[in-house]
């Protein structure tokens, strides 16, 4: 175990207990070392963990919201005090390069921020009512128990976006984190308790966290007294959850795969498109949801785009992700290596023109994976371009009319970003219009990852239709009831039915 990970795992409060001993071996991409072994959760665990959450719940449903927020705060003054340390083991546990690792923190500090604005904030509606003496009104109450299972690409700030959300909203929190991300769930954990030890009066298990495998989760997924499940993660995990969360009437929030496409104009700004292109490509390493995998490019400048994207490809720093200089840090594991490399094969059979896309560092990391980022020149958007490889690839394809361009974009059967570069008014409006892209988050002139907490983010058809972090997301974390009062002295009915004995 390195000493690295031990101090910064000390300096974030977590106890050697939690990560020596256990059952959960846990590597560093970087270099393959394990870096943990961390206890793991049974299926009963999380069953009594549903039940303390409920008890919690009862008590913290009460709590004006103000006052919720008030936790929140905390907790974000918490995450501003330690986030150098938790953004390096992000990197250390995700591979991400430094800056995203910061980056990635400051996304949780951000929702704090806007959880606790929120918090004074939690509207409904006043209705006219048809019946005289009558007043119609809507009110957000609080929902219940949130499972939140997460996934290793992001692995605490979208667990954040929930619960900042969940906890001004009066819910209690149960995570079950990705398996290959066990340690910043600890640390984020114990950031989170000292922000409780700070707060007077919070119920305990206000949010607990449970290590675990997939039957931890589904013990999450099929137990009544969870509310809500938000889940984020691959379409093939969403599969597993929506329907079993359906067939007992619960709520769930699906953010799933991702298949982003720029399309690039005639008019478009070659240098900002390059750019946008670059980072949503191959920032991450490819191994966001909202990664840019697609590049539909006008017939007219498509060759003179793809080699100036190629020739920078070639150019970025590949290393450990937490020295200076480096902008591709290691995939995850093998398993995503192989995966990048059968999805490289099955473009070569369909017709692709691969350059990258080999393994790198090799020698100096054995057991790590670390690959060239690959751009492919597609003759047409065969199988494997409608399909997610969490990896670094990039598909380029040609267009002629903004029409075809728009209707390859959602040609694929996931829905999550995209991006169109242009410097044409009329292009850009048709693009966010309703015969536009379908997708949930639509951008002009810049890229299809990066996006800011305030607005809402996800995506329709296979990326699950939630919508997390911003803009009026919260309402899925809370029931809405509608209320009419009567203050006359008289019943009459709605509809005008009459009812008189
Ligand atoms: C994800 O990859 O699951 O828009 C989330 C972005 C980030 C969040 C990505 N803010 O790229």
């Amino acid at each position: 175990m390195t000493t690295q990970t031990t101090d910064l795992l000390n300096a974030l409060g977590v106890p050697s207990s939690a990560y020596t001993g256990g059952t959960l071996k846990v590597r560093s991409p970087i270099d393959g070392a394990t870096i943990g072994v961390v206890h793991e959760a049974s299926a009963e665990d999380m069953r009594a963990a549903v039940e303390r959450g409920h008890a919690a719940f009862l008590q913290w449903r009460n709590v004006p919201a103000p006052k919720r927020g008030e936790l929140v705060r905390l907790f974000g003054e918490e995450l501003r005090k330690h986030k150098a340390d938790l953004a390096r083991l992000v990197s250390l546990e995700a591979g991400k390069v430094s800056s995203e690792g910061e980056g990635e923190v400051q996304e949780m500090i951000d929702i704090c921020d806007f959880a606790v604005g929120l918090s004074r904030q939690l509207h409904g509606l006043t209705i006219a009512s048809e019946r005289p003496g009558h007043r119609m009104m809507e009110q957000y109450l609080p929902l219940g128990v949130v499972g939140i299972i997460s996934a290793f690409n992001f692995p605490v700030a979208v667990w954040a976006w929930n619960s900042a959300l969940a906890l001004v909203c009066g819910d209690t929190c149960i995570w079950k984190p990705s398996e290959k991300t066990p340690l910043t769930a600890l640390a984020t954990q114990a950031l989170f308790e000292r922000a409780v030890a700070r707060y007077e009066g919070a119920p305990a298990h206000l949010s607990q966290l449970l290590n675990g495998d997939a039957a931890v989760g589904e013990a999450m997924v099929d137990h009544p007294k969870v509310a809500l499940v938000s889940a984020t993660g691959s379409t093939r995990m969403g599969r597993a959850v929506g329907p079993r969360v359906a067939a007992r009437f619960g709520r769930c929030l699906l953010e799933l795969g991702g298949n982003n496409a720029i399309i690039v104009t005639p008019s478009a700004d070659m240098d900002l498109a390059v750019r946008g292109i670059l980072f949503g490509a191959y920032g991450t390493a490819g191994q966001r949801c909202t990664t840019t995998r697609r590049v539909i490019a006008h017939e007219s400048i498509h060759d003179e785009l793809v080699a100036r994207l190629d020739k920078a490809r070639a150019q970025l720093k590949i290393g450990n992700p937490m020295e200076a200089g480096n902008l591709i840090g290691p995939l995850i594991d093998k398993g995503s290596f192989d995966a990048m490399q059968a999805a490289l094969a099955a473009a070569r059979e369909q017709g692709g023109q691969v350059s990258g896309g080999e393994r790198a560092l090799a020698e100096q990391h054995p057991d790590a994976f670390y690959a060239v980022p690959a751009l492919v020149r597609m003759p047409a958007q065969t199988e494997i371009v409608k399909h997610e490889t969490f990896a670094p690839i990039l598909y380029t394809l040609k267009y002629k009319t903004l029409d075809e361009a728009i209707a390859l974009q959602n040609e694929v059967p996931q829905g999550l970003s995209s991006a169109i570069f242009t410097n044409d008014i009329r292009e850009a409006e048709t693009f966010v219009s309703a015969s536009g892209s379908d997708c949930g988050i639509a951008n002009v002139n810049i890229g299809t990852s990066g996006a800011e907490i305030g607005g809402a983010f996800g995506g329709e058809k296979e990326t699950g239709g939630g919508r997390e972090s911003g803009s009026d997301a919260w309402k899925a974390y809370m029931r809405r009831t509608t209320n009419t009062v009567n203050y006359s002295r008289e019943l009459p009915l709605a509809q005008g039915v009459k009812f008189d004995i």
